[in-house]
């Protein structure tokens, strides 16, 4: 757990330092949630690392400067970090219940403490209940009544988490539980399987025919905090995270039916329940019962969850093996986890037209990569090299920032080209890789670039993106973007929201008159594939597909385990419905570098 709860901390400082000091913060709290991001991921503790080799162990972690080492070195050694102890007393704001309402960052945390004293979630539900958001300049009647709503929402779904920060819990848990005896499979299904970017709790499906065993094993996991409940093949459970998880243990019989209802999601599950029902069918986590035969065996106990054993229930199962024999016998095809939100997928089930999605490991390159000319933390040749070796990719482009960026070590136009010179001279000497030259040019106040046209011309790729002035209103914020889009050199807007989940509210954008840009100019739209980017959002890629807008898929890589990352924003895309060919980095080199501006 040390290293999830370090990662916590780091979190929690590079939020409080972005509440205290604005956005002038935001790169120094990016910092900090890069640090927590690697170590949340390290395959070992760092305490290990730490007794070994002392505070020289915590410099050699990627991302991890003098000033983060320190903070690691005083946890380990005392259990607290004075600094963060320090803001947390000089800015007593209970951030974690706050940043939880969707739309309120660090920003907005500030302004309403500033003005209305606003600390926790009761003062945030009094000021607006009671009128008094409106008040403030910038908001409005409809932003607190919108308020009002979301903590209503908050309050009921106790909060949700980033999936990338709660996925290597989730793989640790899902790893520990097939090794116990008696565990024939192990599977995560609810929101994680449809890759939700924020979710709920943790849901684990164990094929087993001995539940009581599997269920006291996982109850012990040294995870595991507190039994919140118990039935003869369900456990509910707390973890230390903060989290809940809960585990359904099912005969082979119904490993398929259990996977379909808890994976739901519950909008999805109750039409197939309903389709069921028109064909003289029941539908339920053990399976696909003919209904008379489900009546006289289940004897009443309708919610399943309540039945002990399989045998006497299994008579009159017409599927629960797999997944597809359900789908089948309900005359639809199969439908991704991803898809199942009842937004249409199953009428195109029934019409045999669900798209073939994008596939997770179809992605050839990576066309948001930074290296230590910047921001990032390695040499060109060494994010080559990893993305090659450990990650099977083909082709990156290096993005640097540009020269306005002051606070990331912005590059100015000589350093662009010697940059891009130096990359023609590492291509010769690889093979079986390119690296194309490029840039993450800075997109001003007025829309303009920061770098000429004349320079970025010589670049083989080039993304643009916001990094500034956020708090414009929405018709200013897209006309930045749509001009940037109709610049000739400008093949990809970056990460086109600027939003950083649970953490910082994104700059407003019409996103369908970007889309119409897009496709007017020619222009790709990022899906920035970090857990706590992820702009654009499921219904944005969605809007992208249906206009013929080509998306790319970054990591947005400041490190080589960053890579990893691409995972999820492939999950956004198969949310929205993408195929491989409306992705274009799923191209091979040579056919990408042909269809770039
Ligand atoms: P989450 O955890 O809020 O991110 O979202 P889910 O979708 O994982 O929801 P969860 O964990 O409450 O339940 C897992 C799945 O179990 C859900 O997707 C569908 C099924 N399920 C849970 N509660 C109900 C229910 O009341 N009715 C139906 N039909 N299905 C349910
Ligand atoms: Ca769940
Ligand atoms: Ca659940
Ligand atoms: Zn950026």
């Amino acid at each position: 757990m040390q290293n999830l709860a370090l990662a916590k901390i780091l979190r929690d400082i590079g939020f409080l330092t972005e509440v205290e000091d604005g956005d002038n913060a935001a790169f120094k709290a990016r910092a900090y949630y890069r640090a927590a991001d690697i170590i949340a991921n390290l395959n070992r503790k760092v305490d290990d690392i730490y007794r070994e080799k002392g505070l020289q162990g915590l410099l050699e972690i990627p991302t991890v400067g003098k000033a983060i080492a320190l903070k690691v070195q005083e946890y380990i050694t005392t259990g607290r970090v004075a600094h963060l102890e320090e803001m947390k007393a000089r800015t007593p704001i209970n951030t974690e219940e706050l940043s939880g309402i969707e739309g309120i960052g660090p920003r907005t945390i500030k302004i309403l403490y500033d003005r209305l004293g606003i600390k926790n979630l009761d003062d945030l539900y009094n000021a607006a209940a009671q009128k008094k958001i409106r008040t403030i300049p910038g908001f409005s009647e409809k932003k607190e009544q919108d308020i009002l709503k979301r903590i209503d929402f908050f309050r009921k779904g106790k909060g949700r988490r980033i999936l990338g920060e709660i996925y290597p819990l989730v793989k640790q848990i899902e790893s520990r539980l097939s090794r116990a005896d008696g565990v024939k499979k192990v599977a995560v299904a609810g929101s994680i399987r449809r890759m939700r970017e924020t979710i709920g709790d943790i849901d684990y499906i164990v094929l087993s025919d001995r539940p009581e065993e599997v269920m006291d094993f996982f109850v012990r996991m040294p995870e595991v905090a507190e039994v919140l409940g118990r039935g003869p093949a369900k456990v509910f459970v707390k973890l230390n995270a903060g989290i809940d998880a809960d585990l359904l243990v099912v005969p082979n019989e119904s490993f398929g039916s259990a996977m379909q209802y808890f994976t739901g999601s519950k909008e999805h599950s109750v039409e197939l329940r309903r389709i069921a029902i028109s064909k003289g069918l029941r539908l339920n986590e053990w399976g696909l019962f003919k209904s008379d035969k489900e009546d006289r065996t289940a004897e009443g106990a309708s919610d399943s969850s309540e039945l002990t054993s399989g045998k006497k229930v299994m008579a009159g199962q017409v599927a629960g093996n797999s997944e597809e024999e359900i789908y089948s016998a309900l005359g639809l095809q199969w439908i991704p986890p991803e898809m199942r939100e009842n937004r249409g997928e199953i009428e195109l089930a029934r019409a045999g037209q669900i798209p073939k999605l994008v596939e997770y490991g179809s992605l050839k390159g990576d066309l948001q990569v930074h290296s230590d000319s910047t921001d990032g933390t390695m040499p060109i040749e060494d994010m080559a090299h990893a993305a090659k070796e450990k990650f099977g990719l083909d082709y990156i482009a290096i993005t640097d920032h540009t020269k306005s960026l002051t606070i990331a070590g912005g590059l100015d136009e000589k350093e662009l080209l010697d940059q891009a010179h130096r990359i023609a001279e590492i291509n010769d000497r690889l093979e079986g890789f390119r690296i194309l030259s490029g840039a993450e040019v800075n997109i001003m106040k007025d829309g303009s670039l920061d770098i000429p046209d004349n320079v970025l011309d010589k670049l083989d790729i080039v993304g643009a993106a916001i990094h500034s002035h956020f708090s414009q209103p929405v018709e200013v914020q897209t006309e930045r973007l749509v001009r940037a889009a109709q610049n000739p050199s400008v093949d990809i807007i970056f990460h086109p929201t600027g939003r950083l989940l649970n953490k910082r509210d994104g700059y407003p954008v019409d996103i369908a008159r970007l889309v119409e840009a897009a496709k007017d100019t020619g222009t790709a739209l990022e899906i920035d594939a970090h857990y706590d980017r992820l702009d654009l959002r499921d219904d944005h890629v969605r809007m992208a597909v249906q206009h013929g807008v080509k998306l790319v898929i970054d990591s947005d890589a400041h490190h080589p385990v960053h890579f990893a990352f691409l995972m999820f924003g492939l999950g956004q895309a198969r949310r929205g419905w993408a195929r491989e060919s409306d992705v274009l980095n799923t191209m091979p080199f040579d056919r990408l570098k042909r269809s770039l501006k």
